[in-house]
């Protein structure tokens, strides 16, 4: 299994901050943040490159010393340079640096000046009123270190101990590969948070179906990604692999296979609820079958044992415990949305901001995907950082996507921009280049930290002016990184009903914006959402598999999502004037 391209960046990363908290020259930092960047950018493999003559050194940014650090990690998945590097600093050292507002410089200070080795240490040393003391720091910032430490504990997703969805994914799909070919195997497949599409997993829980388990599990724990083993069995076995990530296997006797599936599934409280059904009519449930006595009446296949509680099958996604069951027993269960039912995606950024791609190449793209529609929607002026487009900026590419327009056939690019919501709730733009666009999807970029009551009227106020059609990533949230701005999304939601507007499910693996929860309180309240992936490049459009798995966590049907509908409904639907 070769390194992967974000792995070497994640070295070059760790290489960089280690240095910097060293004091070491600061162009050399700069060089390997630099190549962190470039390597986690590259379309290709960087350890295909490596097994080419001359493969790396054509990359810009990475000089000899650089590529012969690549290919030493390419051919033995480490780098001493980093882990002598690291050895001169305590172990704890490290953690420190994910406290968000914390970067090498500030830890360094604390690490020189107190003498603080990890986030306990620094925790303790804030408490105690010592942090404020050090040049550089105030009363502010330690009552702000105190906080980030409470807050990376409260959102768990992506942080100590849980992985995006994505990162499982890339993860996973190689490890499947080397466990599909192995002797015996009937069936295979992830179970866990993974297959009911959390946002974040805390492991994945690959369930295997065969005859004989020797070779499925000799593969398994002799995989090249695995750092550790924790527990070796016949049956069952938990690695470690490279990156952090926990794998569980389980190995099932083919009759076994949908009860283990069900099982392992879970989540947790839905097994209980389907278990209690059992206890009910004196069967017993477990991952092994549906027992009455001895006697195994139900267990091949998912389906079968919810049909022997008078349900039809329950999708993975549903399976929470949130009523799922007393729908399925209604016949009730919603119709959940696929990837097939979307006609167009409604959020994607060209290189006029900070995209990647042209828009012709999206259009390209998207038409690719079987799409008919795509909105081009680059950042405004105000978001600076991003090459926002002022009015005139804009005109422009309105005028280019015309061109476009004039020539693909059954496509359209729609004229769209991600307008910056200013802090008042005014909109970055005049009305009068609103007013030449198809379609804008208004968001929140700064001023995180209003109160609720004036976010929630910042938001409203941009939804009051009627150009405006789709309030994009409504949270703000980044997965892991940083909570949601404190919004009262429900009222917001009322509001966008109430004046015919969106708001966008942002499909991107580490926004997934909405929630679940919010997209099923959208459904029940009869609110339309738009599923976006927020593209920045190409084969970002494929990110709209996050987004499915989100919709489909909160109920959601091909009618309760906007870009489900053709091109011409979709212009009547959002029509506010
Ligand atoms: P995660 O890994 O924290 O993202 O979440 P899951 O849901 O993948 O949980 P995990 O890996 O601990 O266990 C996988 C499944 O196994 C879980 O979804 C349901 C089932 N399971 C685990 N422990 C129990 C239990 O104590 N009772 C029942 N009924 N099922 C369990
Ligand atoms: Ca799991
Ligand atoms: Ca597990
Ligand atoms: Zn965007």
């Amino acid at each position: 299994m070769p390194i992967s391209n974000s792995d070497i960046a994640g070295i070059f990363d760790e290489v960089a901050d280690f240095l910097e908290i060293k004091g070491d020259n600061p162009f050399r930092v700069r060089a390997y943040r630099n190549a962190s960047r470039v390597v986690s950018g590259l379309s290709r493999g960087v350890a295909d490159l490596a097994a080419e003559e001359k493969g790396l050194e054509g990359i810009p940014g990475i000089g000899k010393d650089l590529a012969e650090k690549i290919r030493t990690i390419v051919t033995t998945k480490r780098l001493p340079f980093l882990e002598a590097l690291k050895k001169e600093f305590p172990p704890g050292l490290g953690a420190m640096l994910k406290v968000r507002g914390l970067g090498p410089k500030k830890v360094a200070a604390l690490h020189r000046g107190l003498g603080i080795g990890s986030v306990e240490e620094l925790k303790k040393a804030a408490a105690a009123g010592k942090v404020r003391e050090l040049p550089g720091f105030s009363v502010k910032t330690e009552r702000s270190i105190l906080e980030e430490i409470e807050r990376a504990k409260a959102i768990g997703g992506g942080g100590p101990g849980r992985f995006k969805l994505v990162q499982a994914e890339e993860k996973v799909a190689p490890l499947l590969g080397k466990l599909e070919g192995a002797v015996g195997v009937e069936e295979i497949a992830v179970a866990g948070s993974f297959r009911r599409r959390a946002e974040t997993v805390g492991d994945v829980d690959i369930l295997v179906a065969a005859a004989s388990s020797a070779d499925v599990m000799a593969r398994f724990v002799g995989y090249d990604d695995v750092v550790k083993v924790l527990a070796e069995g016949a049956t069952k076995s938990s690695v470690v692999l490279r990156g952090g990530l926990q794998a569980d296997i389980r190995v099932v006797p083919p009759e076994s296979w949908g009860a283990a599936l069900h099982y392992f599934t879970g989540s947790k409280a839905h097994n209980i609820a389907v278990r209690l059904m059992g206890v009910k009519r004196k069967l017993k449930v477990n991952e092994y079958g549906v027992f009455r006595g001895k006697k195994m009446i139900a267990g091949r296949t998912e389906e079968e044992i919810y049909r022997l509680f008078g349900m039809p099958y329950i999708e993975p996604e549903l399976r929470e415990d949130r009523g799922e069951i007393q729908a399925a027993l209604a016949g009730k269960l919603p119709r959940l949305i696929t990837l097939g039912d979307l006609r167009g995606d409604l959020h994607a950024h060209t290189s006029e901001s900070d995209g990647r791609f042209t828009a012709l190449e999206m259009a390209e793209a998207a038409k690719a995907r079987g799409y008919d529609y795509l909105a081009i929607t680059d950042h405004s002026k105000r978001v600076t950082i991003a090459r926002g487009l002022d009015a005139k900026r804009l005109a422009g590419s309105i005028k280019a996507i015309d061109r476009i327009n004039a020539k693909l056939r059954g496509f359209t690019l729609l004229k769209s921009v991600e307008l910056d919501i200013l802090a008042d709730g005014s909109l970055d733009l005049p009305d009068s280049i609103l007013d030449d666009l198809d379609l804008v999807v208004a968001s929140v970029h700064y001023n995180f930290r209003l109160p609720k009551e004036k976010q929630t009227e910042r938001v409203i106020r941009a939804l009051d002016n009627p150009r405006v059609n789709i309030f994009g990533h409504p949270s703000g949230r980044l997965i892991g990184e940083r909570p949601p701005y404190d919004i009262d999304l429900e009222k917001v939601m009322r509001a966008a009903l109430e004046r015919g507007c969106f708001l966008e499910l942002n499909a991107h693996p580490d926004r997934l914006d909405l929630d679940d929860v919010h997209c099923k309180m959208a459904k029940e309240m009869g609110l339309k959402l738009a599923l976006s992936t927020d593209a920045h490049s190409a084969d970002d459009l494929d990110l709209m598999r996050f987004g499915i798995g989100q919709a489909r966590r909160g109920w959601l049907e091909a009618d309760d999502v906007i870009n489900t509908r053709p091109l011409p409904e979709l212009r009547k639907l959002i029509r506010r004037r």
